[in-house]
Order: C-alpha cells, then sequence, then structure tokens
C-alpha cells in the first residue's frame, strides 16, 4: 500500500517491539512466505519451476504464431487461479482494515469471572481487530455516513474469545429475525442497486419510521459517530449483553468497552463528502500509517457489570440491545489495555479471510438470553460457510494458538492431518475425550428455565424514545446541530413525500425542536407539538465530547505547512520541529514539488522539497494548517487553489495557525468579522484561527494546542 505518510517525512523505521511478536505471529510464520526472497523462482502450484509465464505455448511455424495449445499447464493454470480469485463478499461489514496488536491486563476480575484473558495479570493476549463500515461494498469508500465495526479475535491460552462489536453502543433492532430486513433497507435498493454505501434513500427510511425500536440507534447514527476522523479515535462495544461467571459459580450480566486513549473525534459531513471521493481510504491508510510509524493506537478496556440478582432493578431491560446501560446507573471498570501494533502481512488471507463469531467464548464468559445475541450466534457462524467454506476455523488467521483437537476431521479444503484410526467418541482407546472442569472444559452455566414456547418480546422493550430522548438530550449544542444537518441530508434524498413526512412526525417523539428544523428543510408539515414528552434527562457520557482527553494531544495529527518561494524560513522550520517533537504529522504543501525557497535563498540554494503541491491534496485530509510569513505570501494570495485551501479549512472547523504576512492572508481569504487577528507580537486564538504578527515561539506552541481538534470549540 502507498504509505501517504512517506514522501518527503523522515518515516519512523518500522521496528516491532518484541510484545508484538506474540504466539499468533509466530504460529503464522508457519504458512508464511517471503516473495522478496532473492532465491525465489516462480513455479506452478504443484512446485515444477516455470520458464516462462509471459508467453501461451502456441503451435507456430517461424516466427509466425498458430493457435494456442491446451496442453500449456502454466498458462492454463495461471487463468484458472485468476478465474477464481474472488470469494464472496460480507453480506454486511464488508469493506474493513485490521490490525494485530496486543491486550494486557492490569486488573483481574477474578470477582466476575474465571476466564484466564481476564483474570491473568502477567498474560499478554494476542488479538487481531478488523474495523469496517456495514453497508458498503467492498470498493466503497472508508468516510462514508455509517456505524463502523470493530471485532476483536483475542487468541486466548483457553481458545479464540471474539468481540463483534461497533462504534456506537446500541443496535437498530430488538430481535435477530429482524436483521435480513434491517439490511435489506439499509443496502442499495433491489430495483437498481443504488445508492452504495449510503443510508439516505427511501427504503432505509421507511424502515426506520415503520420500526420504532430503531430510533435510538438512528439518532446515533445521524451523529457525528456515523462519521469518525479515525478507527484510532472511535469507541468499541460489544453492543449485546454477555455474562461472566466466577469461581463461586455466580453470574454477573456484562457489556464490554473499549475507549481511545486519543479521545472521540469525528469529521464534519462536508469533509466526510468530499475525502469519500478525494481520498476512499482515508481511514485504511490512516491507521495503517499509525501503526508503521510507531504511533501505536490503544484503547482502555472496560466492563460493566449486573448481577443476575439486580436483572430487574432497572426501568429498562438489559437484555435489549438497543438500550445502553447509563454510566451513572452501571459505572464502567477499566480493567484493560488493548494495543495495536502490528500491520498484516496480507490483506486477503489475514483481514479478509478473518471470520468473528459472537459464539467464539472461553471458560468464564458466555451468553445472556438477548434474542439479538442468541440469533448472532447462528448467523455468524453460518455465514462462513458460504464465505469460506466448512473448515473456515482452520485457516491461519483464524486457528486458535492454544491445542485443539476434535472428531470433526474431514469437508471441503481440510488441511490439517489427524494422526489415529478412531474419529469418534468414545472410542475404544479412550482417545480424544472431552476435558473435565478441571482441565478447564467449557461449562454452561445451569440457568433456570421455564415457561411457554411463543413468538414475543419481553414487555420492556416496547419503550422505544426514551433512551433516544436521553442521548439527544445529552449532546452538546454542535452535536446537536450535527443531527439536524444529518438529518437533512439523508431525507433530502429521500422522493417519497411519506417516508420524509412520517420520519419527520417520528422525530417529534424526541426533539420538538429537531423535528420542526428538519421538517422545514426537507419540506415536510411542520409538527406543532411533541409526539411524545421529553424526559430532559441526560448521561454525559453519551457525548462524545465526554471523552476529549484531559490534556489534548497533536500526536499522528497531520498538519499541512502551506509554502510558496520566499517564505520566512525561521517560522518554516521552528513550527515543523515544535510539530514533529510533538508526535504530529507535518507536510509541506507547496505550488510545486520541486524545490520551493525561503525567503533570502538563492535559487540555487537546496530549498525544501514539498510533499505535495497545492493540485495533487486537498485541505480535507489534514487536520490544521499553518502559513509562515515571508514574501510568499504575496504568490499565495494570487493562488486560487492555496487560498481554497485556507477558506475550506475554516470551514472545516480546522485549527489555522499563521505568523507575520500570513496573517493578513488568512483574513482575506476567511473575509471573517468575527474572528480576531494578531497585529502584535501577542498570539490571538480566535475561532481556532491562531495568529502572531510577528515570529515568536509561542505562536509555535499555541498552533500546536490549538490543533486538538477544531471541533471541541465550534
Ligand atoms: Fe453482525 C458481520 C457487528 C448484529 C450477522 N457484524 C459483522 C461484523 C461486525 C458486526 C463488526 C464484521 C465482522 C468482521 O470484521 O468480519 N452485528 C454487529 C453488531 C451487531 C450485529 C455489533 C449487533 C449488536 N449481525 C447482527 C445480527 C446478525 C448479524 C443480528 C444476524 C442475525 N454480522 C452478521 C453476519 C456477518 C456480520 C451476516 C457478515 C460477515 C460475518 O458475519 O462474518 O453474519
Amino acid at each position: 500500500m502507498t504509505s501517504i505518510i512517506s514522501s518527503g517525512l523522515e518515516k519512523v523505521q518500522h521496528t516491532m517491539s518484541s510484545a508484538t511478536e506474540g504466539a499468533k505471529i509466530a504460529d503464522l510464520k508457519k504458512d508464511t512466505i517471503d516473495v522478496h526472497d532473492p532465491n525465489n523462482r516462480i513455479t506452478t502450484d504443484f512446485g515444477v519451476k516455470s520458464s516462462n509465464t509471459d508467453d501461451w505455448l502456441k503451435a507456430s511455424s517461424g516466427d509466425k504464431t498458430g493457435p494456442m495449445l491446451l496442453e500449456d499447464f502454466v498458462g492454463r493454470e495461471k487463468i484458472h487461479r485468476f478465474d477464481h480469485e474472488r470469494i464472496p463478499e460480507r453480506v454486511v461489514h464488508a469493506r474493513g482494515a485490521a490490525a494485530f496488536g496486543t491486550f494486557k491486563l492490569y486488573e483481574s476480575a477474578e470477582d466476575v469471572t474465571t476466564a484466564g484473558v481476564l483474570t491473568d495479570t502477567s498474560r499478554s493476549t494476542p488479538v487481531f481487530l478488523r474495523f469496517s463500515t456495514v453497508l458498503g461494498s467492498r470498493g466503497s469508500a472508508d468516510t462514508v455516513r455509517d456505524v463502523r465495526g470493530f471485532a476483536v479475535k483475542f487468541y486466548t491460552d483457553e481458545g479464540n474469545w471474539d468481540i463483534v462489536g461497533n462504534n456506537i453502543p446500541v443496535f437498530f433492532i430488538q430481535d435477530a429475525i429482524k436483521f435480513p430486513d434491517i439490511i435489506h433497507a439499509g443496502k442499495p435498493e433491489p430495483h437498481n442497486e443504488v445508492p452504495q454505501a449510503q443510508t439516505a434513500h427511501n427504503n432505509f427510511w421507511d424502515f426506520q419510521f415503520l420500526h420504532t425500536e430503531t430510533t435510538h440507534m438512528f439518532m446515533w447514527t445521524q451523529s457525528d459517530r456515523a462519521i469518525p476522523r479515525s478507527y484510532r479515535m472511535m469507541q468499541g462495544f460489544g453492543v449485546n449483553t454477555f455474562t461472566l461467571t466466577n469461581k463461586k459459580g455466580e453470574r454477573h450480566f456484562v457489556k464490554f468497552h473499549f475507549t481511545p486513549t486519543l479521545g472521540v473525534h469525528s469529521l464534519v459531513w462536508d469533509e466526510a463528502l468530499k475525502i469519500a471521493g478525494q481520498d476512499p481510504d482515508f481511514h485504511r491508510k490512516d491507521l495503517w500509517d499509525a501503526i508503521e510509524a510507531g504511533a501505536y493506537p490503544k484503547w482502555r478496556f472496560g466492563i460493566q457489570t449486573i448481577p443476575e440478582s439486580k436483572e430487574h432493578d432497572f426501568d429498562f431491560d438489559i437484555l435489549d440491545a438497543t438500550k445502553v446501560w447509563p454510566e451513572e446507573l452501571v459505572p464502567i471498570r477499566y480493567i484493560g489495555e488493548l494495543e495495536l501494533n502490528r500491520n498484516p502481512d496480507e490483506y486477503f488471507t489475514q483481514t479478509e479471510q478473518v471470520a468473528f463469531c459472537t459464539s467464539h467464548v472461553v471458560p468464564g464468559i458466555g451468553f445472556s438470553d438477548d434474542p439479538l445475541l442468541q440469533g448472532r450466534n447462528f448467523s455468524y457462524f453460518d455465514t462462513q460457510i458460504t464465505r469460506l467454506g466448512v473448515n473456515w476455523e482452520e485457516l491461519p488467521i483464524n486457528r486458535p494458538v492454544c491445542p485443539y483437537m476434535n472428531h470433526q476431521r474431514d469437508g471441503a479444503m481440510r488441511h490439517r492431518i489427524s494422526k489415529g484410526t478412531v474419529n469418534y467418541w468414545p472410542n475404544r482407546f479412550g482417545v480424544g475425550p472431552p476435558a473435565t472442569k478441571e482441565e478447564g472444559g467449557y461449562l454452561e452455566y445451569p440457568e433456570k428455565i421455564a415457561g411457554l414456547k411463543q413468538r414475543l418480546r419481553s414487555k420492556k422493550f416496547s419503550d422505544h424514545y426514551s433512551q433516544a430522548q436521553l442521548f439527544y438530550n445529552s449532546l452538546a449544542p454542535h452535536e446537536k446541530a450535527h443531527v439536524l444537518s444529518a438529518l437533512s441530508f439523508e431525507l433530502d434524498h429521500c422522493d417519497d413525500p411519506v417516508v420524509y413526512t412520517r420520519l419527520t412526525e417520528r422525530l417529534a417523539d424526541i426533539d420538538l425542536e429537531l423535528a420542526q428544523g428538519v421538517a422545514e428543510a426537507v419540506g415536510a408539515p411542520v409538527p406543532q407539538k411533541a409526539g411524545t414528552p421529553n424526559h430532559n434527562k441526560k448521561s454525559p457520557s453519551l457525548s462524545q465530547t465526554y471523552y476529549n482527553p484531559k490534556e489534548p494531544t497533536i500526536a499522528t495529527r497531520r498538519v499541512a505547512i502551506l509554502v510558496a518561494d520566499g517564505f520566512d524560513p525561521v517560522a518554516y522550520y521552528g513550527v515543523k520541529a515544535a510539530l514533529t517533537a510533538a508526535g504530529a504529522l507535518p507536510f509541506t504543501i507547496g505550488p510545486r514539488r520541486l524545490p520551493v525557497h525561503a525567503q533570502g535563498e538563492d535559487k540555487s540554494g537546496k530549498g525544501v522539497s514539498p510533499d505535495h503541491h497545492f493540485e495533487g491534496m486537498r485541505s480535507t485530509l489534514f487536520d490544521s494548517i499553518f502559513i509562515p510569513g515571508g514574501a510568499h505570501v504575496e504568490k499565495l494570495r494570487k493562488n486560487g487553489r492555496a487560498l481554497h485551501w485556507v477558506r475550506e479549512a475554516f470551514g472545516h472547523l480546522k485549527a489555522i495557525g499563521a505568523t507575520g504576512e500570513a496573517v493578513a492572508l488568512v483574513r482575506d481569504a476567511c473575509q471573517l468579522p468575527g474572528v480576531q487577528f494578531s497585529s502584535s507580537n501577542e498570539v490571538v486564538d480566535s475561532y481556532g484561527v491562531v495568529t502572531a504578527a510577528a515570529t515568536h515561539p509561542q505562536s509555535f506552541k499555541e498552533t500546536i494546542k490549538m490543533v486538538k481538534g477544531a471541533k471541541d470549540f465550534i
């Protein structure tokens, strides 16, 4: 993959720490070949060296070619393998990116579970984490408005444990039987396969109206959560309610949480739309580059637990996947940390062939009666058979690192050889028996079940608006404004009046002002009164501003430094060095990639070779821009594309830094009466535009501080 941070940057050498060479990487090495080995020669799949793979064997006379011969096993094999290269893409979450990493526990949860991975603090458990979008095909864009998948495979000493989660803590539906309907409604419409990777169409919103249970989740998808800045800056949630069982046999209900140490940050919608075209691989490159640069993304791992005896103490059903467990009621206990520290070696055999299953649990961890989870436990296992074949668990990325055996031996593409004369249990030799409890055998919790066989949902499942209101009430004003714009965008793309009218009516069950704003925008009758009264309760942790790190960091943020011939070298080199020292990624952007010269520098001087030119990149792909002062400013003023960089960055709420002559450039480009600009030595920060008329070290520091994410203060 071409690295977007490579050119012009002193790229940090990719050195693998010994921690990353864990049990799983060692296991995969058994199946890895190095294509770059100079001793390699092309062979057929059956190992015979090929002397020519460029010309099909032909019947020829002299230098005149005749018909091609079927006899050519090299040619036939090459085309045959090509013809069968593709496998079915995932029916959902088709587009993804993944990385290896390590999970470390810093506090044992032995009071609630016996699982080694959650009790043994001396362990370092290898993980593989795949991020994804849900609705788009494999070739769709990264920055679409969508839920993001957050699927983690823990290769534990007791077998694989998968948390197949999302970056949003709730789900659209309560019962797995509805999954095909919601996905069909969200995917491209069946008659013309339009639109790709979008929920902005009639069918999706028709479904949302007809299923009140989706209200909470669709409010999340219309918030900034659905357009993350980076996979590294979003939360992960197990969503479903699982269970933990401790040594005493006591059971707790549990929800799993991953909280990113970089905070939770998003794009703005216009930016996301543009990036989808300008760099459809934006998120996967961001993840790849951060790991290559040694800036390993980290998440704190936490659990919310509820003892079995308190299952019914809440006014919502704790087994309902459309509900959060508000942190005020059930605090998160952070007990571990997950770090991603190694990129995959190959996309297909690792990121594409990895297969997650909610039913992959290890002793000490179990299921609840959450009806969404129960259905998922069937679906994941089943889908892998279509995608990968019946022996999918044997694939290198999927197999466990602990010993595994059973008497299921055959099936298509089985390659493991099990030696021995019996393939059943019990057998006359007594070999291959099930494990006892002492040997670590998985024991189901003896849950008492009594009841009638019926198709129903429990009573509390019918409250569909309380938490949708709770979520919306908890958002910061700018987050609410973004929800209004998002809904207005989505419903603008629905041309059936029934769809957008009914949906705006539904919004009145959440917030009247929101419903009115959206109705006005999309041309629906404006609701005059709230459908369901708002309870006005809030839960602060539902706003993503809650996760802003206490110490804002600029680490891994992309900063564009705009230059033309005649830039102020003191400001340029000073800011660049300060940014690098703070872990940011500075990029020089100029009118050309050939050298650009500093003020006072002779044209024959070495100059600075920009990483990109103004036409080659866009402001959307950076978190912030800085413009040093100097005579170059006059040239930038005459460059429409450079001015667009400044205006667009401001429009996308990005931090902008300028010194000296560049202050006036920013002022004129943005034409903003409300923004103050420095006219002296003093550093002025107004709306994220940080200016200092004179070049002075404080301005570098301030610029860096501001790049923490301008969205925090708009
Ligand atoms: Fe699912 C894939 C997350 C409900 C059926 N799902 C899939 C992936 C993620 C999720 C992250 C991609 C895994 C990967 O990277 O390979 N799904 C969720 C969450 C859900 C959820 C958080 C609600 C709590 N899913 C859900 C239901 C069903 C499915 C209710 C079916 C009854 N999901 C699937 C699937 C997929 C899948 C069809 C497609 C590819 C795969 O499983 O491996 O089986």
